[in-house]
């Protein structure tokens, strides 16, 4: 190899390693970070009319977490994964994508969707058990909401691929957590994806834990951003709870996916600030000492402190986001709280264009039992 070819080659594999540490923009103080020149260049603080723009959709996020868990307190909602804490995700996700773009989310992302500007009940439905989805993914370009852990992914690979076949200007952006990195449909996403040089940014939300299961366990790498090197890819990490940050590395890989840069893989540090569902309990597998290290990092606080310090948010514009989201909480109450008369049959009539025979066999024991009950 000549020397040239062999720097150059040097070059490439070190643009694809991820920043020694976390990209942070705005740091736990509200104060914005002395980055250097490098990293300033690439990634920039958003202006501060996209940080108020986040800021309220953060707001609102948090408002949504809180209002959820209460209605499943109620018994008005089966079940809500909150992402309390990871809100800066949450909203970055949405707001980095253009109208014609793809988002795939999780079971815990239902704020990023959401952002998304789906309406907040049409969301929730798939919670409170009434469907499988009850907003159009196609109108949205949302996709469902995985809970099947990483196959989400592959389903973004392939609607990012079609999308470059077709010659459409659409980035894909396709959510996961740490644990379903360890999913082999993970592995194939990131290949598929980095082979065929698809507009796809996978973004994970490392929040330390899969259910009861630390990182630890789930991955010796130095983070899980440097898995991208692997498969021939960009890596970055971010401070998740940095909506700063996350808004400007997951704006940067979208950007590149836009400009057929391929793919990028993006691990957002962050913490899921309660149990994993409502139906767990944190406390039988991790200490309040830990958690009480994360809460100065709520990305809440922090964003506040430094629009306010910059006088771009005012009393009387903190007081309007705080209506907003009792708007959208209100909106939420009065959705879950009505009654809904649901027909067992549709459990099984959209599964498949023609019916199963033994999607057939299970509809008709559902039957049986229904007309059974109270006997
Ligand atoms: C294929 C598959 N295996 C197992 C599960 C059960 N399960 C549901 S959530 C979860 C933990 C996932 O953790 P992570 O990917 O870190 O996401 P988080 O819940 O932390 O957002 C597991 C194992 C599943 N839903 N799908
Ligand atoms: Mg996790």
């Amino acid at each position: 190899m000549s020397s040239s070819t062999a720097e150059e080659s040097a070059r490439s594999e070190a643009a694809m390693l991820p920043s020694p540490t976390p990209v942070q923009l705005i740091n736990e103080r509200g104060v914005a970070v002395d980055n250097d020149t490098e990293t300033a260049a690439k990634y920039p603080m958003p202006s501060p009319e996209a940080l108020m723009r986040a800021y309220d959709k953060l707001v609102t996020g948090r408002r949504v977490n809180d209002q959820a868990g209460a209605l499943v307190r109620q018994g008005k909602m089966a079940v809500y994964p909150s992402s309390h804490g990871q809100e800066a995700c949450q909203v970055a996700a949405a707001l980095c994508l253009d109208a014609q773009d793809w988002l795939f989310p999780t079971y815990r992302d239902t704020v990023a969707v959401m952002t998304r500007d789906v309406d907040p009940v049409e969301v929730m439905v798939l919670l409170r058990g009434d469907w499988h989805s009850g907003y159009d993914p196609i109108e949205h370009k949302v996709a469902t909401q995985s809970t099947p852990l990483a196959t989400q992914l592959l389903h973004a690979v392939g609607v990012a691929h079609a999308a470059k076949l077709k010659g459409e200007d659409s980035v894909v952006v396709a959510m996961c957590g740490d644990g379903a990195s360890s999913e082999g449909d993970f592995h194939e996403a990131l290949n598929f994806a980095a082979v065929f040089h698809v507009p796809v940014v996978f973004f994970v939300q490392n929040n330390q834990y899969a259910i009861s299961v630390p990182l630890s366990h789930q991955s010796v790498a130095p983070s899980l951003a440097h898995k991208a090197i692997g498969y021939g890819m960009p890596g970055e990490r971010v401070d998740g709870n940095d909506l700063a940050g996350v808004l400007s590395v997951l704006g940067t890989a979208v950007q590149r996916a836009r400009d057929g840069g391929g793919p990028t893989l993006v691990e957002a540090h962050t913490y899921r600030m309660q149990s994993h569902t409502n139906a767990d309990d944190a406390t039988r597998y991790r200490t309040d000492a830990e958690v009480a290290e994360w809460a100065p990092k709520d990305p809440l606080v922090r964003m506040k402190k430094y629009l306010t310090d910059a006088a771009v948010l005012t009393d009387e514009a903190e007081a309007a986001i705080g209506d907003d989201a009792e708007r959208v909480a209100a909106t939420l109450r009065d959705g879950l709280n009505s009654e809904v008369s649901v027909d067992p049959d549709d459990l099984f009539k959209y599964v498949y264009s023609e019916p199963t025979p033994q999607l057939n066999e299970q509809a008709a024991m559902l039957r049986d039992e229904l007309s059974r009950e109270g006997e």
